[in-house]
Formats: C-alpha cells, structure tokens, sequence
C-alpha cells in the first residue's frame, strides 16, 4: 500500500442542489424528476479539499442532511482524517440513534471525502490508493427508461445505445403483466438481440405476484430482474428467486455491509448491486466486496458512477457498472463513457471537482 499522509480536518461545508434530469425517471417504486444532491468539501488544515456527494431521491431530504452535516463540523474539527478512525469517532456518536437514514447519508459523504482528500494528498487516484488499478468496467446507460409506455420506451431506447452502450435497464412494474412483456419486446425490437436488457421493478410486487412475472419473463432472456419485491424482505426474494429463472439483483437499499451478508446467507439473490452511499462509502464498500466474494455473487454499482469506477476496478466480483448522469451538470470533468465502458480517471481522488457556476445556479435553498 502506498504510504497515506496525514491530514488534519480543518472544516466541513455541506450544500444543496437541485439538478435538472435530461429524463425524467418514473419507477415503480416513485419518481426521479431532479437530482437532490447534496456536494460536501472536506478541508484541512494541510490544504487538501475532499469532495463527495450524497443523492437524496427527494429535495424534502436535502435541506435536514445539510444541517446535519454542518452541524457534525464542530465534532470533526482537529480530527484525522482517516477513515476508521473517523468511523469509530461517527460510530460512537450515533450508536443510540442508529446508522441509517440521513444519519448513514452523511456518515457515507464524509468517509468519501476523507478518501478523495487521501487521494489528493498522496497524489494518486483512489484506485491506486486502494492497490488496484484503473480498468474499463462494463457499463449498462441506465438514464431514462422509466415507466412511460411502449412508444416512448422504444425510441429512447435507441437514443440510449448511442455512444456505444450494449446494455440498457428498463423500468417495470406496469399495471398488468402484459404491459411490461410488451415493454421489453419493444426495446428488444428498437434496438435489436446484441443489446443487454436489465429490468427493475423497484420493490412493487408481492411474493405471487412476482413469481407470475417473473416467469413470463424468463422468455425474454434478461440479464437479471431487480428488487421484484421491498427490498427488507430478503425471505420473499429468496422464495421468488427459487422459483423463476432469471438471475435476482438486488442490493441499492442495503445499509451497510451487514446487510449485504444477511441477504445473501437468506439467498435472496444472485447479484449483489451496492449504493456507494447507502453502503456507507470506501471502506464499507470493500467489507461488502468482501462478503459478496465469500458467496461468489457479481457485485455492481448503483448511481455514483464517479467513484464506484474506481471502486469496481478492485471488486474481486466486479460485475456491471450503473451509468446514470445525474451529477455531471455540477461538476468540471464528468465521468465519461466510451464503447460501453467506464474507468476511473486518471486524477487524484476520486476525480471530481464542483463546476461553481453550475453549483450556484442550481443551488437549493
Ligand atoms: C433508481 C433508484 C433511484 C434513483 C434512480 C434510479 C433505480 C435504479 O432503482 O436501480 O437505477
Ligand atoms: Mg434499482
């Protein structure tokens, strides 16, 4: 491992925004119409600036986790910034009221910033940081293709397979089976057999109802279905899951690595798809990369495609990587896709840097 310098954190500063979606995305499980983000700067007193963000799903959330986060600076004033020392420091703070929620939100962005800061300090990108090296992860465009219809569906699809991606991900749960067979056969028929489909049904069904689905489904060769049922129930993924053919993804509402093992020891998946946030950020990251190795299960990213390049790149069951462009107006250098592929940029940290006239311009307050 190469030698990691010592930073002293000097201040946090938290900030919301709203960003406008060039689609807007419709789930089964509610809809995406924005992009809450909420940036965070990590300074110390070296000089050297972490940066992270957090997705809120709803700008309900953004203005609490900012004041949560601002009113954590005072306690990690004159800390190191080293993430499990900061870990036990946060653990410790939040052990009665627990590490969910906001709670973990914020715990998340600040361990992501401290690795960025890391990264800049030792003047390496994460990746490196981490022992690995940057590597192009496969990518399926995961931007669009929400609930709206046949039509729509089929024509954005042939926009999202523009720039070389050869997997998509398609949003079901429609009012009756035979919407979202149709839904799919559309796709297949826009954009042809050589492109790889994943379908998300984002915790909308019951167990029977699933099973139904899932089932005609199984016709339609795609690459997995995802959270066909609430995604706590890991005893109904494992039932729906013995019963159909199509692999089971699930994972982007587990909060922390322990959960990640649970939901495998229950066998309520084949694939494993880690939120960077949700997870609890870098280092919780590879304790769940760790579990999903032990089980054999392909682990994939979701949203934070900036950091989750790097991260993949050292994910012993590194599978797919969720391309969603939902921070690229905020920041200077956007994470970039070529031919389906994604890698880690080569600059320190994690590779982003906040575009301050976009930043004040979708400021939320
Ligand atoms: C999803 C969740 C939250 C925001 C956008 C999209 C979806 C996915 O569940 O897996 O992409
Ligand atoms: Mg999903």
């Amino acid at each position: 491992m190469v030698p990691q310098p010592l930073l002293t954190i000097r201040s946090l500063r938290a900030r919301a925004v709203n960003v406008p979606l060039r689609r807007h995305l419709q789930t089964a499980g509610g809809a995406v119409a924005t992009a809450p983000l909420v940036l965070i700067d990590l300074h110390t007193d070296e000089g050297i600036t972490g940066c992270s963000y957090l997705f809120c799903y709803t700008t309900i959330a953004l203005t609490p986790l900012v004041e949560l986060l601002n009113g954590l600076n005072e306690t990690l004033i004159g800390l190191k910034a080293t993430p499990v020392v900061l870990e036990r420091h946060l653990n410790s703070r939040f052990r009665l009221l627990g590490m969910q929620g906001l709670v973990a939100m914020a715990v998340a962005g600040i361990e992501m910033a401290t690795w960025d800061a890391l990264g800049k300090a030792a003047g390496l990108p994460l990746v490196r940081l981490m022992g690995g090296e940057a590597r192009p992860i496969p990518a399926y465009n995961s931007c669009g293709l929400g609930l709206s219809g046949r039509e729509r569906v089929a024509a954005e699809a042939r926009g999202l397979t523009e720039g070389g991606f050869r997997a998509l991900k398609v949003r079901l749960g429609y009012p009756d089976l035979e919407m979202d067979v149709a839904v799919v056969r559309a796709i297949r028929n826009a954009v042809g057999e050589g492109i790889q489909l994943m379908a998300d049904y984002n915790q909308s069904l019951n167990v029977p109802e699933a099973i139904r689905r899932i089932k005609r489904l199984d016709h339609e060769a795609l690459v997995w279905v995802e959270e066909p049922v609430l995604s706590e129930d890991f005893e109904g993924h494992a039932t729906v899951r013995r019963e159909v053919r199509t692999p089971i993804q699930c994972g982007e509402n587990w909060w922390g690595a322990r959960e990640m093992g649970k939901a495998l020891h229950a066998g309520a998946c084949d694939f494993v798809m880690a939120d960077a946030m949700k997870i609890g950020g870098v280092t919780r990251w590879m304790r769940a990369s760790a579990i999903a190795n032990l089980h054999g299960a392909p682990m994939s990213s979701h949203l934070f495609p900036e950091i989750s390049a790097h991260l993949l790149a050292v994910t012993p069951t590194s599978h797919w990587l969720e391309w969603v462009d939902f921070a690229a107006p905020v920041l200077c250098d956007p994470l970039e896709a070529e031919a389906g592929h994604v890698t880690a940029p080569d600059r320190p940290g994690v590779g982003i840097e906040w575009n301050e006239d976009a930043v004040a311009r979708y400021l939320f307050v």
